[in-house]
């Protein structure tokens, strides 16, 4: 039985290249990348000051001669002073939000708008998209990558395309029960708001028609998949990207649902630690850097993601050679250090959808009192757990409590909210709120 599924005019060799040959071309790219970096200041100065040309990367090791990239680096070069083509040559721009003051923008060339469709193409088919679907795409459509790059990834495969864009809870659902869509594409925590709003007007999760989601653009964990897998009734797929170095398609699971598989014939994978930058073994995690390989507008060296991963290069049953990711644990900066203790907020998830009575809503917060940090979680209960009697929600208050001591180490404050109270996401989920920074 063939383990890749072929879809004709989106599969491309490279997925079952033999590491030997994928590295070779990797090379070819990379050299190539570098001569079109050549003459971007912010490169040209790197390679100087580093002496090296194209012709000193031999081997994949080489790279780490590279210099690296970072946020800073694309704000300093505010707005498109990356770019390695004239803006006449330049077909799209978009960006990532920030989280504060502006956007970092990356340019796309024509070419680079069909490579980036043909890498979404090709994750949306290894996680089960086929040209008779209907999909229906609730990513916002806009400077934000996740809209119009499904959406044409989606048109490669053949499949037709729902753009229903971000929000709208109940035109959503309206869509999905009139049009009766086969997929949805949306962030996860849309998704789960999604399934509550469906839920809440009446529809059971078999009543939709929906069989296939595909969720990224945050963190999420193995718990929150099982939940919107209930919830929706679907099969939930993870695919991972980033703005800056071409949005989503960079890598994405299949089947078997392993890990992501990274498209490594269009990008360099690296996982260090990102205080020594040392590379890491596979299984042990660290940061990703990535390095873009055919990007013309905009071409990246050695980004770094900031996204801790683990990374493996064992044969996947697929029979895709490229090599997977795990989930994003965390990022090294939303990692909280409260009272000396290091904590990921995909820690707080795991450990609340564990819990019988919870709903997967929830927001952590943290606060400077006095001299000492203090966390709060709070969560919401799901409805049929919600009670009148103090004595119960003592009860299941505590049992958060002390799950969450043992999953953190810490002593963490318990709120517990009523069901629907929590603002929901329709784009990426805000789950921290830290205010020290204002308090200190
Ligand atoms: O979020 C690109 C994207 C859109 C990927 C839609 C997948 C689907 P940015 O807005 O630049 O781009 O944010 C990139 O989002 O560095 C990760 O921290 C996070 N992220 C993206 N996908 C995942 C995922 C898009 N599957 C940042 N799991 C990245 C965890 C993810 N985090």
């Amino acid at each position: 039985m063939a383990l890749v599924e072929l879809v004709n005019n989106v599969f491309d060799p490279a997925e079952l290249m033999p590491r030997e040959e994928l590295t070779a071309l990797q090379l070819e790219r990379l050299r190539d990348t570098m001569g079109r970096l050549a003459e971007v200041p912010f490169y040209k100065y790197a390679f100087t000051r580093g002496r090296i040309t194209p012709d000193d990367i031999k081997s994949l090791d080489d790279v780490r001669r590279l210099p690296f990239t970072t946020k800073d680096d694309m704000r300093h070069n505010y707005p498109l002073g990356l770019a390695a083509v004239p803006r006449s040559e330049m077909a799209r721009i978009h960006g990532s939000s920030g989280t504060t003051g502006k956007p970092t923008f990356v340019g796309y060339t024509h070419k680079d708008l069909d490579t980036w469709a043909g890498l979404c193409a090709r994750f949306l088919v290894a996680g089960g998209l086929r040209p008779d679907h209907m999909v229906q795409v609730a990513f916002g459509y806009g400077l934000f990558t996740g809209g119009f790059g499904l959406h044409y990834g989606i048109e490669k495969v053949g499949a037709a395309i729902i753009p229903a864009a971000a929000g709208g809870t109940l035109r959503q659902i309206m869509l999905i029960n009139d049009l009766k869509p086969d997929v949805i594409i949306c962030t996860p925590s849309y998704a789960l708001n999604i399934a509550e709003v469906a839920r809440a007007e009446g529809y059971m999760p078999e009543d939709l028609s929906l069989k296939y989601g595909h969720f990224g653009g945050e963190p999420w964990t193995e718990d929150m998949r099982q939940a919107i897998e209930r919830d929706l009734d679907i099969h939930a797929f993870n695919n991972y990207g980033l703005s800056e170095i071409i949005g989503p398609g960079v890598s994405g699971e299949c089947m078997y649902h392993n890990g992501m598989h990274f498209q490594e014939d269009h990008f360099i994978v690296e996982c260090i630690d990102p205080d020594t930058l040392e590379p890491m073994p596979d299984g042990e995690r660290g940061e990703l850097v990535l390095t873009s390989l055919t990007k013309e507008a905009m071409p990246i060296l050695r980004y770094r993601t900031r996204d801790l991963a683990t990374v493996d290069h064992s044969p996947c049953p697929c029979g895709r050679t490229g090599a997977r990711m795990s989930r994003v644990v965390g990022r090294t900066d939303d990692m909280l250090i409260v009272r000396g203790a290091n904590i990921f907020p995909s820690q707080i998830e795991e450990a609340l959808l564990r819990i019988e009575g919870t709903a997967p809503q929830y927001v952590i917060e943290v606060n400077r009192p006095g001299a000492l940090d203090e966390m709060t979680v709070r969560v919401e209960i799901r409805p049929q757990d919600f009670s009148d009697k103090m004595s119960q929600m003592q009860a299941l208050r505590d049992r958060i409590a002390t799950v969450l001591h043992s999953a953190t180490g810490i002593s963490i404050n318990v709120e517990l909210i009523e069901p629907q109270t929590l603002e929901r996401s329709i784009g990426k989920a805000k789950r921290v709120i830290d205010n020290r920074d204002k308090t200190s």
